[in-house]
Protein backbone atom coordinates (compact mmCIF):
# COMPACT_ATOMS: atom_id res chain seq x y z
CA UNK A 1 0.00 0.00 0.00
CA UNK A 2 2.91 2.57 0.92
CA UNK A 3 5.61 1.40 -1.05
CA UNK A 4 5.71 2.56 -4.85
CA UNK A 5 6.29 -0.97 -6.58
CA UNK A 6 3.32 -2.94 -8.27
CA UNK A 7 2.59 -1.34 -12.13
CA UNK A 8 4.31 2.12 -11.31
CA UNK A 9 7.09 0.82 -9.83
CA UNK A 10 9.48 1.38 -12.39
CA UNK A 11 8.44 4.67 -13.54
CA UNK A 12 8.37 5.76 -9.88
CA UNK A 13 11.75 4.89 -9.32
CA UNK A 14 13.20 6.76 -12.22
CA UNK A 15 11.01 10.03 -11.75
CA UNK A 16 10.73 10.77 -7.66
CA UNK A 17 13.96 9.31 -6.38
CA UNK A 18 15.60 12.24 -6.96
CA UNK A 19 12.81 13.98 -5.31
CA UNK A 20 12.92 12.21 -2.13
CA UNK A 21 16.23 13.59 -0.99
CA UNK A 22 14.02 16.84 0.75
CA UNK A 23 16.87 17.41 3.29
CA UNK A 24 19.22 16.94 0.62
CA UNK A 25 18.94 20.50 -0.56
CA UNK A 26 15.83 19.82 -3.16
CA UNK A 27 13.88 22.40 -1.35
CA UNK A 28 16.26 25.47 -0.08
CA UNK A 29 15.88 27.50 3.38
CA UNK A 30 17.50 30.54 3.58
CA UNK A 31 20.86 31.00 4.74
CA UNK A 32 20.91 31.45 8.35
CA UNK A 33 21.48 35.23 9.60
CA UNK A 34 25.27 36.42 10.64
CA UNK A 35 26.11 35.91 14.29
CA UNK A 36 27.67 39.64 13.57
CA UNK A 37 24.24 41.62 13.97
CA UNK A 38 23.03 43.37 17.07
CA UNK A 39 20.47 41.20 19.28
CA UNK A 40 17.20 42.93 19.04
CA UNK A 41 18.09 43.10 15.01
CA UNK A 42 17.58 39.39 14.80
CA UNK A 43 14.51 39.00 16.97
CA UNK A 44 11.47 38.65 15.20
CA UNK A 45 9.40 41.82 15.71
CA UNK A 46 6.40 39.84 17.52
CA UNK A 47 9.51 39.58 20.48
CA UNK A 48 9.86 43.25 20.88
CA UNK A 49 6.54 44.15 22.43
CA UNK A 50 3.84 42.51 24.50
CA UNK A 51 1.38 40.08 22.50
CA UNK A 52 -2.49 41.30 22.00
CA UNK A 53 -5.43 39.76 23.76
CA UNK A 54 -7.57 36.64 22.74
CA UNK A 55 -10.98 36.16 22.15
CA UNK A 56 -13.14 33.73 24.27
CA UNK A 57 -14.12 31.53 20.37
CA UNK A 58 -11.36 31.34 18.55
CA UNK A 59 -11.43 32.31 14.59
CA UNK A 60 -8.86 31.95 11.87
CA UNK A 61 -5.53 34.28 11.57
CA UNK A 62 -6.52 37.32 9.66
CA UNK A 63 -3.70 36.51 7.45
CA UNK A 64 -6.19 33.06 6.36
CA UNK A 65 -9.04 35.59 5.40
CA UNK A 66 -8.70 34.58 2.02
CA UNK A 67 -9.68 30.68 2.75
CA UNK A 68 -13.51 31.07 3.00
CA UNK A 69 -15.94 28.75 1.03
CA UNK A 70 -17.56 29.45 -2.16
CA UNK A 71 -21.21 30.24 -3.01
CA UNK A 72 -23.34 29.21 -5.85
CA UNK A 73 -27.25 30.20 -5.94
CA UNK A 74 -28.39 27.63 -8.64
CA UNK A 75 -32.52 27.16 -8.93
CA UNK A 76 -33.30 28.86 -5.03
CA UNK A 77 -30.77 26.43 -3.64
CA UNK A 78 -27.73 28.05 -1.64
CA UNK A 79 -24.31 25.72 -2.07
CA UNK A 80 -21.43 26.41 -0.04
CA UNK A 81 -18.51 24.96 -0.96
CA UNK A 82 -15.36 23.40 0.87
CA UNK A 83 -12.00 25.46 -0.25
CA UNK A 84 -10.72 21.97 -0.24
CA UNK A 85 -7.13 23.44 -2.05
CA UNK A 86 -6.41 24.88 1.32
CA UNK A 87 -6.99 21.62 3.34
CA UNK A 88 -4.07 19.46 4.26
CA UNK A 89 -5.39 17.06 6.77
CA UNK A 90 -8.57 14.84 6.98
CA UNK A 91 -10.98 17.40 9.00
CA UNK A 92 -12.49 20.11 7.73
CA UNK A 93 -12.57 23.18 9.57
CA UNK A 94 -16.45 23.56 10.71
CA UNK A 95 -16.62 26.57 9.84
CA UNK A 96 -15.17 25.80 6.33
CA UNK A 97 -18.00 22.63 6.13
CA UNK A 98 -20.20 22.83 2.93
CA UNK A 99 -23.63 23.48 2.99
CA UNK A 100 -26.28 23.15 1.04
CA UNK A 101 -29.62 24.37 1.75
CA UNK A 102 -32.84 24.09 0.22
CA UNK A 103 -34.44 27.16 1.98
CA UNK A 104 -31.37 29.25 3.63
CA UNK A 105 -31.05 28.66 7.67
CA UNK A 106 -33.70 28.42 9.97
CA UNK A 107 -33.18 30.16 13.73
CA UNK A 108 -33.87 27.07 15.94
CA UNK A 109 -34.43 27.81 19.88
CA UNK A 110 -33.07 24.32 21.29
CA UNK A 111 -34.87 24.75 24.30
CA UNK A 112 -38.15 24.79 22.01
CA UNK A 113 -37.52 21.95 19.46
CA UNK A 114 -38.46 18.02 20.14
CA UNK A 115 -37.91 15.42 17.93
CA UNK A 116 -40.85 13.04 17.17
CA UNK A 117 -40.91 9.54 16.15
CA UNK A 118 -44.51 8.20 15.20
CA UNK A 119 -45.98 6.12 12.43
CA UNK A 120 -45.48 1.86 12.69
CA UNK A 121 -44.21 2.02 16.13
CA UNK A 122 -45.80 0.25 19.92
CA UNK A 123 -44.73 3.88 21.61
CA UNK A 124 -44.76 7.36 19.70
CA UNK A 125 -41.49 9.38 21.09
CA UNK A 126 -41.51 13.00 21.68
CA UNK A 127 -37.60 13.65 23.06
CA UNK A 128 -36.78 17.37 23.36
CA UNK A 129 -32.63 18.45 23.16
CA UNK A 130 -32.45 17.85 27.30
CA UNK A 131 -33.22 14.55 27.28
CA UNK A 132 -31.59 13.49 23.74
CA UNK A 133 -28.41 15.05 25.47
CA UNK A 134 -28.42 12.03 28.11
CA UNK A 135 -28.38 9.33 25.41
CA UNK A 136 -25.45 7.61 25.43
CA UNK A 137 -23.78 8.47 22.17
CA UNK A 138 -20.81 7.28 19.83
CA UNK A 139 -18.21 9.42 17.74
CA UNK A 140 -17.53 8.46 14.10
CA UNK A 141 -15.29 10.46 12.03
CA UNK A 142 -16.99 10.49 8.32
CA UNK A 143 -17.27 12.68 5.28
CA UNK A 144 -20.76 14.21 3.83
CA UNK A 145 -20.91 14.49 0.11
CA UNK A 146 -23.78 16.06 -2.20
CA UNK A 147 -25.23 13.87 -4.80
CA UNK A 148 -24.62 16.19 -7.04
CA UNK A 149 -21.22 17.19 -5.82
CA UNK A 150 -18.71 17.82 -9.05
CA UNK A 151 -21.76 18.56 -11.24
CA UNK A 152 -20.12 21.05 -13.23
CA UNK A 153 -17.61 18.17 -14.51
CA UNK A 154 -20.29 15.83 -15.80
CA UNK A 155 -22.54 18.70 -17.11
CA UNK A 156 -20.39 21.47 -18.85
CA UNK A 157 -19.01 20.23 -22.45
CA UNK A 158 -15.27 21.62 -21.97
CA UNK A 159 -13.39 21.78 -18.56
CA UNK A 160 -14.38 24.50 -16.50
CA UNK A 161 -11.39 26.73 -15.10
CA UNK A 162 -12.27 27.14 -11.53
CA UNK A 163 -10.85 25.51 -8.25
CA UNK A 164 -10.86 22.77 -6.70
CA UNK A 165 -13.40 23.77 -4.38
CA UNK A 166 -15.67 25.30 -7.09
CA UNK A 167 -15.63 22.20 -8.73
CA UNK A 168 -15.88 19.54 -6.62
CA UNK A 169 -16.18 21.27 -2.73
CA UNK A 170 -20.07 20.07 -1.74
CA UNK A 171 -17.69 17.39 0.28
CA UNK A 172 -15.81 17.52 3.81
CA UNK A 173 -15.13 15.11 6.59
CA UNK A 174 -15.99 15.85 9.95
CA UNK A 175 -16.25 13.79 13.41
CA UNK A 176 -19.88 13.12 13.97
CA UNK A 177 -20.99 12.43 17.87
CA UNK A 178 -24.76 11.12 18.67
CA UNK A 179 -27.34 9.21 19.54
CA UNK A 180 -27.33 5.96 17.00
CA UNK A 181 -31.10 6.22 15.83
CA UNK A 182 -31.46 2.17 16.83
CA UNK A 183 -31.61 2.95 20.74
CA UNK A 184 -34.90 5.39 20.01
CA UNK A 185 -36.47 3.18 17.43
CA UNK A 186 -36.10 -0.34 19.57
CA UNK A 187 -37.21 2.35 22.54
CA UNK A 188 -40.31 3.44 20.89
CA UNK A 189 -40.40 -0.44 19.32
CA UNK A 190 -41.16 -1.03 15.97
CA UNK A 191 -44.21 -2.76 14.41
CA UNK A 192 -43.69 -5.90 12.38
CA UNK A 193 -44.70 -4.30 9.02
CA UNK A 194 -42.10 -1.30 9.53
CA UNK A 195 -39.69 -1.35 6.76
CA UNK A 196 -39.19 2.31 6.10
CA UNK A 197 -38.34 5.81 7.91
CA UNK A 198 -39.49 9.25 6.43
CA UNK A 199 -37.04 11.83 7.73
CA UNK A 200 -38.07 15.18 7.78
CA UNK A 201 -36.51 18.83 8.14
CA UNK A 202 -38.14 22.00 10.15
CA UNK A 203 -36.89 23.98 7.75
CA UNK A 204 -39.33 25.86 5.53
CA UNK A 205 -38.71 23.92 2.39
CA UNK A 206 -39.92 20.67 3.08
CA UNK A 207 -37.18 18.63 2.71
CA UNK A 208 -37.55 15.39 3.39
CA UNK A 209 -36.48 11.65 2.44
CA UNK A 210 -37.57 8.17 2.88
CA UNK A 211 -35.20 5.50 3.88
CA UNK A 212 -34.71 2.06 4.66
CA UNK A 213 -35.43 0.93 8.18
CA UNK A 214 -32.79 -1.90 8.21
CA UNK A 215 -29.69 0.48 7.35
CA UNK A 216 -30.99 3.14 9.88
CA UNK A 217 -31.18 0.56 12.54
CA UNK A 218 -27.43 -0.05 11.57
CA UNK A 219 -25.68 2.49 10.60
CA UNK A 220 -28.07 5.71 11.46
CA UNK A 221 -27.13 8.66 14.08
CA UNK A 222 -29.16 11.58 15.49
CA UNK A 223 -26.33 13.61 15.56
CA UNK A 224 -25.52 16.64 17.72
CA UNK A 225 -21.94 17.37 17.83
CA UNK A 226 -19.46 18.31 14.92
CA UNK A 227 -15.70 17.94 15.53
CA UNK A 228 -16.51 18.73 19.51
CA UNK A 229 -18.51 21.71 19.47
CA UNK A 230 -22.78 21.89 18.64
CA UNK A 231 -23.34 21.41 15.13
CA UNK A 232 -23.26 24.70 13.29
CA UNK A 233 -26.78 26.46 12.16
CA UNK A 234 -25.55 25.86 8.49
CA UNK A 235 -24.97 21.64 9.65
CA UNK A 236 -28.61 21.24 11.35
CA UNK A 237 -28.09 22.84 14.55
CA UNK A 238 -29.58 21.34 16.63
CA UNK A 239 -29.91 17.84 15.62
CA UNK A 240 -29.71 15.99 12.08
CA UNK A 241 -29.55 12.47 10.31
CA UNK A 242 -26.38 11.21 9.64
CA UNK A 243 -26.10 8.33 7.55
CA UNK A 244 -22.71 7.65 6.79
CA UNK A 245 -20.96 7.15 3.05
CA UNK A 246 -24.80 8.20 1.55
CA UNK A 247 -25.83 11.30 -0.23
CA UNK A 248 -26.06 14.56 1.28
CA UNK A 249 -29.09 15.18 0.68
CA UNK A 250 -30.66 11.78 3.08
CA UNK A 251 -28.39 13.49 6.31
CA UNK A 252 -31.90 15.76 7.29
CA UNK A 253 -30.81 18.90 8.70
CA UNK A 254 -32.66 20.28 11.77
CA UNK A 255 -34.49 16.84 12.19
CA UNK A 256 -37.75 17.30 14.01
CA UNK A 257 -40.11 14.21 12.78
CA UNK A 258 -39.39 10.32 11.93
CA UNK A 259 -42.35 8.64 10.69
CA UNK A 260 -41.92 4.39 10.43
CA UNK A 261 -43.68 3.18 7.43
CA UNK A 262 -44.01 0.01 5.48
CA UNK A 263 -43.13 2.07 2.18
CA UNK A 264 -41.40 4.80 0.84
CA UNK A 265 -42.88 8.35 0.86
CA UNK A 266 -41.91 8.92 -2.99
CA UNK A 267 -41.22 12.72 -1.09
CA UNK A 268 -41.19 15.63 -3.77
CA UNK A 269 -37.51 15.29 -4.17
CA UNK A 270 -36.83 11.80 -4.20
CA UNK A 271 -38.89 11.22 -6.67
CA UNK A 272 -37.58 14.29 -8.80
CA UNK A 273 -34.09 15.69 -8.03
CA UNK A 274 -32.24 13.09 -6.31
CA UNK A 275 -33.19 9.85 -9.36
CA UNK A 276 -30.78 9.81 -11.97
CA UNK A 277 -31.84 9.03 -15.54
CA UNK A 278 -29.45 6.01 -17.25
CA UNK A 279 -27.94 6.71 -20.70
CA UNK A 280 -30.76 3.78 -21.76
CA UNK A 281 -33.57 6.02 -20.33
CA UNK A 282 -34.16 4.05 -17.13
CA UNK A 283 -34.13 5.76 -13.55
CA UNK A 284 -32.03 4.85 -10.87
CA UNK A 285 -33.75 5.86 -7.55
CA UNK A 286 -33.00 5.61 -3.99
CA UNK A 287 -29.27 5.12 -5.14
CA UNK A 288 -27.81 5.92 -1.71
CA UNK A 289 -23.74 5.31 -2.10
CA UNK A 290 -21.58 7.62 -2.65
CA UNK A 291 -18.80 6.12 -4.49
CA UNK A 292 -15.09 5.85 -4.46
CA UNK A 293 -13.54 8.98 -5.33
CA UNK A 294 -10.38 11.62 -5.23
CA UNK A 295 -8.97 14.78 -5.63
CA UNK A 296 -5.31 16.03 -6.02
CA UNK A 297 -5.73 19.01 -3.53
CA UNK A 298 -2.13 20.09 -4.38
CA UNK A 299 -1.45 21.18 -7.07
CA UNK A 300 -5.03 22.03 -8.32
CA UNK A 301 -7.42 24.18 -10.05
CA UNK A 302 -5.85 27.86 -10.64
CA UNK A 303 -2.90 27.54 -8.26
CA UNK A 304 0.33 28.90 -9.57
CA UNK A 305 3.76 25.90 -9.04
CA UNK A 306 5.98 28.66 -7.51
CA UNK A 307 8.94 27.11 -9.71
CA UNK A 308 9.10 26.35 -13.25
CA UNK A 309 10.02 22.98 -12.11
CA UNK A 310 11.85 21.30 -9.71
CA UNK A 311 10.58 19.07 -6.22
CA UNK A 312 7.09 18.76 -5.57
CA UNK A 313 4.69 16.99 -3.34
CA UNK A 314 1.58 15.59 -4.68
CA UNK A 315 -1.08 15.71 -2.01
CA UNK A 316 -4.50 14.92 -2.02
CA UNK A 317 -7.81 13.22 -0.58
CA UNK A 318 -9.63 9.84 -1.56
CA UNK A 319 -12.46 8.42 0.13
CA UNK A 320 -15.89 5.98 -0.77
CA UNK A 321 -18.77 5.66 0.77
CA UNK A 322 -18.55 2.22 0.79
CA UNK A 323 -15.82 1.44 2.70
CA UNK A 324 -12.24 2.02 3.46
CA UNK A 325 -9.52 3.24 0.65
CA UNK A 326 -7.33 0.57 -0.51
CA UNK A 327 -4.95 2.55 -2.86
CA UNK A 328 -4.44 5.89 -4.55
CA UNK A 329 -2.43 5.75 -8.14
CA UNK A 330 -1.42 9.17 -9.68
CA UNK A 331 -0.24 9.60 -13.06
CA UNK A 332 1.49 12.42 -13.79
CA UNK A 333 1.58 11.95 -17.37
CA UNK A 334 -2.11 11.85 -18.39
CA UNK A 335 -2.79 8.47 -17.34
CA UNK A 336 0.13 6.49 -19.14
CA UNK A 337 1.68 5.22 -16.43
CA UNK A 338 0.74 5.15 -12.65
CA UNK A 339 2.60 5.47 -9.28
CA UNK A 340 1.06 4.09 -5.74
CA UNK A 341 0.65 6.88 -3.77
CA UNK A 342 1.67 6.68 -0.28
CA UNK A 343 -1.53 6.55 2.13
CA UNK A 344 -1.54 8.61 5.68
CA UNK A 345 -3.00 7.02 8.45
CA UNK A 346 -5.65 6.94 10.19
CA UNK A 347 -7.40 5.05 7.09
CA UNK A 348 -10.86 5.45 7.97
CA UNK A 349 -14.43 3.74 7.31
CA UNK A 350 -16.36 6.01 5.09
CA UNK A 351 -13.43 9.21 5.79
CA UNK A 352 -11.09 11.03 4.34
CA UNK A 353 -7.82 9.50 3.55
CA UNK A 354 -5.00 11.80 2.88
CA UNK A 355 -2.28 10.64 -0.03
CA UNK A 356 0.57 11.83 -0.99
CA UNK A 357 3.49 11.31 -4.05
CA UNK A 358 6.72 13.26 -4.37
CA UNK A 359 7.27 14.24 -7.93
CA UNK A 360 10.29 15.87 -9.27
CA UNK A 361 8.79 18.48 -12.36
CA UNK A 362 10.77 18.90 -15.23
CA UNK A 363 9.05 22.08 -16.22
CA UNK A 364 7.28 20.59 -19.13
CA UNK A 365 3.69 20.28 -19.67
CA UNK A 366 2.03 18.06 -17.10
CA UNK A 367 -1.31 16.15 -16.82
CA UNK A 368 -1.70 15.09 -13.34
CA UNK A 369 -4.63 12.51 -12.17
CA UNK A 370 -5.42 10.29 -8.94
CA UNK A 371 -7.48 7.43 -9.22
CA UNK A 372 -8.82 5.70 -5.95
CA UNK A 373 -9.79 2.26 -4.89
CA UNK A 374 -11.73 1.25 -2.09
CA UNK A 375 -11.61 -2.23 -0.14
CA UNK A 376 -14.02 -3.47 -2.06
CA UNK A 377 -12.75 -3.12 -5.04
CA UNK A 378 -14.53 -0.30 -6.07
CA UNK A 379 -12.03 2.38 -8.65
CA UNK A 380 -13.06 5.36 -10.48
CA UNK A 381 -13.81 5.46 -13.96
CA UNK A 382 -12.77 8.08 -16.51
CA UNK A 383 -15.15 10.90 -17.64
CA UNK A 384 -16.10 9.22 -20.76
CA UNK A 385 -16.77 5.73 -18.77
CA UNK A 386 -19.26 7.65 -16.36
CA UNK A 387 -20.35 9.64 -18.84
CA UNK A 388 -21.93 6.56 -21.22
CA UNK A 389 -23.47 5.12 -18.28
CA UNK A 390 -26.16 8.18 -17.66
CA UNK A 391 -28.16 10.17 -19.64
CA UNK A 392 -26.67 13.81 -21.38
CA UNK A 393 -28.10 15.51 -18.59
CA UNK A 394 -27.60 13.40 -15.63
CA UNK A 395 -25.05 15.18 -13.12
CA UNK A 396 -25.64 13.06 -9.49
CA UNK A 397 -22.86 10.81 -8.26
CA UNK A 398 -19.92 11.90 -10.11
CA UNK A 399 -16.86 10.31 -9.38
CA UNK A 400 -14.76 10.39 -12.53
CA UNK A 401 -11.33 10.76 -12.12
CA UNK A 402 -10.05 14.46 -11.58
CA UNK A 403 -7.37 15.48 -14.10
CA UNK A 404 -4.77 18.71 -13.96
CA UNK A 405 -3.30 20.48 -16.38
CA UNK A 406 0.00 21.83 -15.27
CA UNK A 407 1.21 24.12 -17.91
CA UNK A 408 4.60 25.07 -18.81
CA UNK A 409 4.37 28.59 -17.06
CA UNK A 410 3.17 26.98 -13.80
CA UNK A 411 -0.18 27.66 -14.33
CA UNK A 412 -2.65 24.78 -13.23
CA UNK A 413 -5.91 23.89 -15.15
CA UNK A 414 -9.10 21.85 -14.78
CA UNK A 415 -9.07 18.87 -17.54
CA UNK A 416 -10.90 15.93 -18.77
CA UNK A 417 -8.92 13.19 -19.16
N1 LIG B 1 -33.75 19.92 6.36
C1 LIG B 1 -32.86 19.92 5.36
N2 LIG B 1 -31.92 18.98 5.34
C2 LIG B 1 -31.00 18.92 4.36
C3 LIG B 1 -31.02 19.87 3.31
C4 LIG B 1 -32.02 20.88 3.35
O1 LIG B 1 -32.11 21.77 2.49
N3 LIG B 1 -32.93 20.88 4.39
N4 LIG B 1 -30.11 19.78 2.29
C5 LIG B 1 -29.59 18.43 2.05
C6 LIG B 1 -28.52 18.35 1.08
S1 LIG B 1 -28.97 18.45 -0.54
C7 LIG B 1 -27.22 18.08 1.43
S2 LIG B 1 -26.04 17.83 0.28
C8 LIG B 1 -26.81 18.01 2.86
C9 LIG B 1 -25.68 18.96 3.10
O2 LIG B 1 -25.30 18.94 4.45
P1 LIG B 1 -24.43 20.16 4.99
O3 LIG B 1 -25.13 21.42 4.57
O4 LIG B 1 -24.31 19.98 6.45
O5 LIG B 1 -23.10 20.04 4.30
O6 LIG B 1 -27.88 18.33 3.72
C10 LIG B 1 -29.12 17.78 3.34
N5 LIG B 1 -30.07 17.95 4.38
MO1 LIG C 1 -27.16 17.75 -1.83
Amino acid sequence: MQSHGGPGGLWARRAFLGALAVGGGVVQAQPAPSAQEPLAARLPQSMARPGGADVPYGQPSAYEAAVQRSVSHVSGFAGWRTPLQHQRGIITPSGLHFAVHHNGVPDIDPARHELRLHGLVDKPLRVDLARLLRYPMVSRVHFLECAGNSAANALSPTALDQTLGELAGEVSCSEWTGVPLSYLLNEAGLKDRARWVVAEGADGGSHSRSLPLKALLEHGMVALYQNGERLRPSQGYPMRLFMPGWEGNVNIKWLHRLEVSDAPAYTKDESGLYTQVLADGRIERFAFHMDVKSVITHPSGQQTMPETQGFYEIAGLAWSGYGRIARVDVSVDGGRTWAAAHLHGPVLDRAFTRFTLPWKWNGRRADLLSRATDEHGRTQPLRGEWKRRYALHSFNHYNAVQAWRVQADGRVENLYA
